[in-house]
């Protein structure tokens, strides 16, 4: 397999200035006619024209109208070349036989339940035509598609319907121009028996756009809240950023096999049935919030991504980055700022901190690649998100917005690079931010060092800030970073302070906005080490640091116990009160680790109890922030943290707490289940999200006690729950304990359920992710489930996914789980080798662990890499993994 850099990038030779496509679709081949306008790229090219290809049977090339002779170019499994194109400008048409059938990759064009489907991104179009596969050869699209008019009776592609009609036969056909240049990655086609909900957005000029949301029959009724999101999504984008939609057309499809979530083709986006279909009775509140999240996502790709693309794939971040934080914006502008930050923040820690601290770690805007499906990642999106977030840190809300419509004045219609957004956002703010570019290009998990100190006598604090950035793969050396770190200072009656002047870099800097006091600074922290002393400080503060979480880094302050209960208690950042309670939880795991491995007996500390009670018996706090305030951090993220990761000493501490804490705050629990019950109808608004989230975790803590009353209460709860959320919830609860009262309840649930295969993946998941004893041989055993499909992308995600994300099982001592996942991959490969690889990403880790599971990790990668035929997907996350 061929290693691809970033330093290697040159500009094509060759422009393709229009594409006009044909599809005649049929059952045992389509043919596909792409008729191209081509005009050199580079003064005076006289250069091969090499094309990409893949699974395609090639049955004629023509130059200007003429057959090209055998001689006149070459082919080869990955290529088509032109040898000696003509000078200036010329027409290009390419016929070839492709079998969609056939095509389990579900990339290129592929069918789903009967219906035709397209997946492009990132590499796909060149299994649909020959074609100059790369994102800065942008050209206009026309696409006219064929077919029968009873097996597909709706035929979709880009842009505007210009023409449709009948044809000899029983077929019909239909032809669609999109007025926008594009990359061939966000073209799309869909044919099949689908049906519509449509509605329409009046946009700021006053244009009806029509919006239409197409599913089978059956699932219309579920598609209500994706309208609404959509909608949302819309008026968000011109109110926020200025951004009016384009078309006078926005077409949504449900397919329920896609390896992805959902893809950004233009005016014609793809999404998983997942992220779209909800109805009360059979989705929960994360899904709701998720597919108001990814509508919104996708839908924002229109400006950032399409209208301003990526000049190569290394790019990525520039879209997805941008596009996630602006996704996380819409959510939380949509529902709770904090909440929402406090589960951004959570899964970054969760997912993105491991990668960046493991063999696959790599900048933002990664050096090298051999699939880039495999750079589509929680680093080049979440962590990208954050390194865009930083920015509207630095500018604030109107700085950002200047920073993105000099972004769009300059680059619209054009392929660019991260310096480009960099440079916007720097030349609207009159600014320079040193060292900022780093993000982009070093890899790792920068931990920063805080000490503070306080003279009376000067009445001044001081700060001082250290960072180390650590070596990742091909990183052994790192330069400091760009760090805006976001501090305000607690007096001792919990009030912030007016924060008048600080002194850093030689110079005193005064703060004020305007005559109004200022309680949060952001320190502009880009050195090795730097001081930052604030003055006029009347008395010893506590520091509340990075509040928001200012960077993504990991923060080691001096801060004390008694001041994190202090900020538990104080902070008015209410991220930084959350935070508090997660590191005084941080804390007490890892001494309880520490005891468990010695054999000592497990205590909890009671000022941690009490510091929870009184967040649950808080009156005026959020009820969804108690929820997240009560919530220890997961098994993963402790593990992350440990020089050697213990799964079951960290599985037995976890496990502990939870149910000491349900001891001792029983009755606090019970009455927050009580009084947050609802007998009014299920409405996706915060209110009803935070009261039923609340509930659920007191449920889930209660049930952990395995006593007859509280197992009597959840069962009530299953029995009597009007809506997924708190159904599923119950269920959850109950399934915690071995034994007779979880079979039953799973097997009722399943047998409610069996039509809904959405719902179905969820029983999946839950039963995937259990940490009952044995659960290897239990997934092992679902896998051969009439109800699983290793074909379709989100049956695999909730078992295995869910499986490899459970410590327990996953990491079982006697070896058993990984030997499950290494024969699932090798099996999943002749399948999907997409989703392959990202189900073998759960053995990159494995030298976090213990000799013996090293061991047994390493010889199921050792295993998959020497397989017959591996894909190049799997193949590059087991090199590095063994790297
Ligand atoms: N931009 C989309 C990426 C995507 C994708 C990438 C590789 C293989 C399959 C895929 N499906 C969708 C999704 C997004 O971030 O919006
Ligand atoms: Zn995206």
């Amino acid at each position: 397999p061929k290693e691809i850099f970033l330093k290697d990038y040159k500009k094509p030779d060759y422009l393709f200035d229009t594409v006009d496509l044909e599809f005649q679709l049929g059952d045992e081949k389509t043919m596909v006619t792409s008729k191209i306008a081509v005009s050199p790229g580079n003064e005076g090219t006289s250069s091969p024209l090499a094309l990409h290809g893949c699974d395609l049977k090639l049955l004629s090339i023509k130059i200007n109208g003429t057959e090209l002779k055998s001689d006149k170019y070459t082919v080869d499994p990955r290529h088509l070349t032109i040898l000696t194109p003509p000078a200036g400008v010329f027409n290009m048409e390419i016929v070839t036989e492709i079998y969609p059938q056939l095509n389990t990759s579900l990339e290129g064009l592929y069918r789903s339940t009967g219906n035709f489907c397209t997946q492009c991104e990132a590499e796909g179009f060149r299994k649909i035509t020959y074609f100059q596969d790369r994102p800065d050869v942008m050209a206009k699209y026309t696409c006219r598609i064929e077919g029968d008019k009873t097996l597909y009776p709706v035929l979709l592609s880009n842009g505007n319907l210009i023409e449709q009609g009948d044809l000899e036969g029983g077929k019909h056909y239909a032809l669609w121009e999109d007025p926008f240049k594009k990359p061939c990655y966000l073209f799309a086609l869909v044919a099949g028996q689908l049906e519509c909900r449509e509605d329409s957005f009046v946009t700021c000029s006053g244009r009806k756009v029509t919006l239409r949301i197409w599913t089978p029959a059956q699932d219309l009724p579920k598609t209500s809240h994706a309208m609404y999101s959509l909608k949302e999504a819309m008026k968000w984008d011109e109110e926020v950023f200025g951004l009016e939609y384009d078309l006078d057309l926005f077409n949504i499809v449900v397919v329920p096999d896609f390896n992805m979530g959902a893809m950004e083709n233009k005016s014609l986006n793809v999404f998983q049935s997942r992220l779209v279909l909800a109805s009360p009775e059979a989705a929960t509140d994360g899904d709701y919030a998720a597919i108001l999240g990814v509508i919104g996502h996708e839908y924002f790709h229109n400006w950032t991504g399409n209208r301003v693309t990526c000049r190569d794939w290394f790019q990525l971040t520039l879209k997805e980055g941008l596009t996630v934080f602006r996704d996380q914006e819409f959510s939380s502008d949509l529902g709770c700022r904090t909440v929402k930050r406090i589960a951004d923040v959570s899964k970054l820690r969760s997912y993105q901190f491991p990668q960046d601290a493991g063999p696959m770690a790599h900048p933002i805007r990664p050096l090298s690649y051999i699939k880039m499906d495999n750079f589509y990642t929680v680093t080049v999106y979440e962590k990208g998100a954050e390194v865009v977030r930083m920015y509207k840190t630095m500018f604030g809300a109107s700085g950002f917005r200047k920073g993105m419509d000099l972004y769009f004045q300059r680059h619209d219609g054009q392929a660019v690079t991260c310096e480009d957004f960099y440079a916007a956002m720097c030349d609207a703010n009159n600014a320079h931010l040193p060292n900022f570019l780093q993000w982009y290009s070093q890899a790792g998990t920068p931990t920063v060092k805080v000490t503070s100190s306080y003279d009376e006598g000067s009445q001044a604090f001081s700060l001082k800030l250290s960072q180390e950035v650590p070596p990742t793969p091909g990183q052994p050396m790192k330069e400091p970073m760009f760090i805006p770190v976001a501090v305000g200072l607690v007096d001792s009656t919990g009030k912030d302070m007016p924060l008048t002047s600080i002194y850093s870099d030689g110079r005193v800097q005064t703060l004020s906005n305007d005559g109004h006091p200022i309680f949060t600074t952001v320190l502009q922290f880009k050195k090795k080490e730097e001081e930052f002393i604030f003055n006029n400080v009347p008395e010893r503060p506590v520091p509340s640091l990075l509040r928001g979480y200012s960077a993504p880094i990991r923060l080691d302050s001096d801060l004390t116990e008694s001041d994190l209960y202090f900020l538990l208690a104080n902070d008015s950042d209410e991220f930084n009160r959350w935070e508090a309670g997660q590191i005084l939880a941080r804390k007490l795991m890892f001494s309880l680790v520490a005891d468990f491995q010695q054999q000592k007996t497990l205590a909890l500390n009671t000022k941690f109890v009490d510091g929870l009670r009184a967040i649950l018996r808080s009156t005026s706090l959020d009820k969804e922030f108690i929820a997240k305030a009560i919530t220890l951090p997961g098994q993963g993220e402790i593990m992350d943290m440990m020089s050697i990761a213990d799964p079951d000493a960290v599985h037995a501490v976890r496990t502990f707490i939870k149910k000491e804490l349900a001891f001792q705050l029983k009755d606090d629990l019970l009455a927050a289940v009580t009084s947050n019950r609802s007998s009014e109808a299920y409405a996706f608004n915060h209110d009803s999200v935070a009261r039923r989230a609340l509930k659920n975790t007191c449920l889930a803590y209660l049930a952990s006690l395995n006593e007859p009353d509280v197992t009597e209460l959840a069962l009530n709860e299953y029995k009597s729950a009007t809506n997924m959320t708190e159904q599923f919830a119950a269920l959850a609860a109950l399934s915690q304990n071995p034994g007779q009262v979880r079979e039953d309840a799973l097997l009722d649930f399943y047998n409610k359920w069996q039509q809904d295969y959405l719902v179905v993946s969820k029983w999946f998941a839950l039963q995937a992710t259990s940490d009952i004893p044995g659960n290897v041989a239990n997934v092992q055993k679902l896998l051969a489930h009439p109800a699983f499909d290793m074909r379709n992308p989100n049956k695999v995600y909730s078992l295995i996914g869910g499986f490899c994300g459970s410590p327990v099982s996953f990491h079982a001592k006697d070896g058993s789980g990984y030997k499950f996942l290494g024969e699932v991959v090798l099996q999943l490969d002749k399948i999907n080798p997409q989703v392959a690889s990202r189900m073998v990403s759960a053995f990159s880790r494995w030298r976090r662990y213990d000799e013996t599971r090293q061991a047994l990790a390493k010889a199921q990668l050792e295993m998959i890499i020497s397989a017959n035929g591996l894909s190049e997907n799997v193949y590059e996350i087991a090199l590095k993994s063994l790297a």
